[in-house]
């Protein structure tokens, strides 16, 4: 076991490392009590539930979770904005939003307790990440509706971290503040800590020499190993994965350990099952499919299984840290984000991890799609380093179709590569947009 990422004497992880049957029971017990409170007080679940013929009482074992219906974003998106709250308005304490890719955003209210479970979560993260009260912890990702922000600084507060909330934006002033105060954590999200890293490379500033900057937490949207690689290599910090969403909680729904082998589910808050997205069936562990949450205690706008549309798979063994939650896969897909190109589906993931293969290319591309006459065309715009855009013809072209020949590798079809230049394509403050599909247009 690694003893640098065993953190069982640690009070504020005790339930990382309960045993699976203690872990089962708590499950149970808190199922049975929000399945009772979302049929009493969410009238759509309780309709829902009816048209199964299930009720309350039917939920005798974890495994009979199956009987109940899912629940999706259009339903939060049709009961707009407070028909899913399970408790009267005098007990929710903050509202969250998301927003979709049209229409009206999602809102999802918290109580006192339920704000409580989710900086559990965040905290459990951050401990899991070797962070500690010693550490000052600077907030990158944005405040406001989003709940990166907001999550990251109390998570943060909790554990004792001083807190420094520059939110996202202005980005010298990021960089004078970790260097001045010496910051030793960033949380953001990871293509915002690479405009970072670049722009103080642009400045001249040596991370290992002229900052304090040794953990990095990011989240809130795909990224590869490959880019994790690239960060580490470049800045020498520890890079982290946090995972969560706003209809489950926020950040500190599951999260990386320093074995960074997938991320831990915080499993006595949110339970989580895979399943086929087709047929919805749950599938076994190992398996790859769409990720479903039930939140075990949350009461202010309780998720009896929310399709997240995000696809990994349980890790069927257990983690060498030694801690007993289970583990899903990194994240590196929605099933929203799936692009049928030919027939053939692609993921912008895909792309990356193959453009990360080679040497000169920097972590900055973007991917338009269209159609020709009935041929759909994906073309790949990426930044390579100014050495290379300064060599002969030939040689560039020999980048070009190396570039072009990785990514086949992983995704079996041509794709058109053109090479940009350093700091040509748009950069992101927050979640960033890879994608340009023309055909939707
Ligand atoms: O992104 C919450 C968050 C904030 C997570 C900060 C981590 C850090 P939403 O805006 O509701 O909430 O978006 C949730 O973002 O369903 C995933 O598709 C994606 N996502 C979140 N974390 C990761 C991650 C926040 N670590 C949606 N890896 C989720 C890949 C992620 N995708």
């Amino acid at each position: 076991m690694c003893r640098e990422c065993n953190d069982k004497e640690n009070p504020l992880s005790r339930a990382d490392y309960v045993s699976v049957d203690e872990m089962r029971n708590i499950q149970l017990t808190k199922l049975k009590k929000i399945v009772r409170h979302c049929y009493d007080n969410v009238p759509l679940t309780r309709l829902r539930m009816d048209e199964k013929g299930v009720k309350p009482e039917d939920i005798k074992t974890l495994e009979d979770m199956r009987f109940l219906p899912f629940m999706k974003k259009t339903d939060l998106r049709d009961e707009y904005p407070k028909g899913l709250f399970g408790v009267p308005m005098r007990d929710i304490v903050r509202f969250h939003c998301s927003s979709g890719t049209t229409g009206k955003p999602i809102v999802v209210g918290s109580t006192r307790g339920d704000l409580d479970v989710w900086i559990d979560g965040v905290v459990r993260s951050l401990v899991m990440d070797g962070i500690t009260n010693e550490d000052i912890l600077q907030v990158s990702y944005g405040y406001g509706l989003f709940t990166g922000g907001l999550g990251l600084h109390y998570g943060g507060e909790a554990l004792g971290c001083a807190v420094v909330p520059t939110s996202g934006g202005n980005t010298d002033r990021q960089i004078m503040l970790m260097r001045d105060l010496g910051v030793t954590a960033i949380a953001c999200t990871p293509s915002y800590f690479i405009h970072i890293m670049d722009e103080a490379l642009k400045k001249g500033v040596d991370f290992r020499k002229e900052t304090k900057l040794r953990h990095g937490i990011f989240g809130a949207e795909p990224w590869t190993d490959e880019i994790r690689a690239k960060i580490e290599s470049v800045t020498g910090i520890e890079a982290h994965d946090i995972y969560g969403l706003t209809e489950v909680s926020g950040p500190g729904v599951a999260s990386s350990c320093r074995c960074h082998s997938g991320l831990h589910v915080f499993e006595d808050h949110f339970y989580p099952e895979i399943i086929n997205p087709d047929t919805l069936e749950p599938v076994p562990d190992g398996t790859w499919g769409e990720l479903v949450f039930t939140t075990l205690d949350r009461f202010g706008t309780p998720m009896l299984r929310y399709r997240t549309r995000d696809i990994t798979r349980i890790i069927p063994d257990r983690c060498d840290c030694g801690r007993t939650i289970r583990r899903i896969d990194r994240i590196s897909a929605r099933t929203d984000d799936m692009l049928i190109i030919r027939g053939v589906n692609v993921f912008p993931s895909q792309i990356e991890a193959g453009l990360m293969t080679v040497d000169k290319v920097l972590p900055h591309y973007h991917i338009y799609v269209d159609r020709e006459g009935d041929l759909d065309t994906i073309e790949v715009k990426v930044e390579v380093t100014a050495d290379a855009l300064g060599d002969q013809i030939k040689s560039l072209e020999l980048l070009r179709r190396t570039i072009a020949e990785a990514i086949k590798k992983i995704i079996n079809i041509s794709i058109k590569v053109t090479l940009v230049e350093p700091h040509s394509l748009p950069r992101s403050e927050g979640k960033m947009n890879r994608v340009t599909d023309n055909r939707k247009k």
